[in-house]
């Protein structure tokens, strides 16, 4: 008895993980996001406006629920490696949400160089399948 109960939650388990991963929306073939500016290998000065792309995709706050749409993050210095993609990102000072449905941003940056990235998450902050990344940039803060 004790071994079918065992089965069960462990066949409860897989299923919850299974739906876990089927819940990610999917994104349009196509869909891309880039960094508008500044251009890959740029030497600014503090504060750094960056203004976020987004092609074959719309942008929706956080919390709106609707096809095709999500909101932008900011990934600084980020390794991806360390990203969970079937799980709603971190908001933390390298992983930067802009669940207002907001296209860009004027931020500080310490001197020296800096990753920068974006990364599509859906109403619930969750990266698409497959995830609408740009290709990281890299710039120089003066
Ligand atoms: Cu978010």
């Amino acid at each position: 008895m004790k071994t079918a109960i065992l089965t069960f939650a462990t066949g409860l388990a897989l299923a919850g993980a299974a739906f876990a991963e089927g819940h990610r929306n999917a994104s349009p073939e196509g869909a891309r996001a880039y960094i508008v500016s500044p251009a890959n290998g740029a030497e600014v000065s503090s504060p750094v406006t960056i203004v976020f792309g987004l092609e074959g995709m719309g942008v929706a706050p956080a919390g709106v629920e609707q096809e095709n749409t999500g909101h932008h993050h900011l990934l600084i210095n980020q390794d991806l490696a360390e990203i969970e993609m079937e799980y709603g990102l971190p908001a933390t000072d390298q992983v930067v949400h802009f669940g207002g449905g907001q296209t860009q941003i004027t931020t500080d940056l310490p001197a020296g160089t800096h990753k920068l990235q974006l990364l599509l998450g859906d109403h619930g902050h969750v990266p698409h399948n497959p995830p609408v990344l740009s290709e990281a940039i890299t710039i120089t803060v003066k």
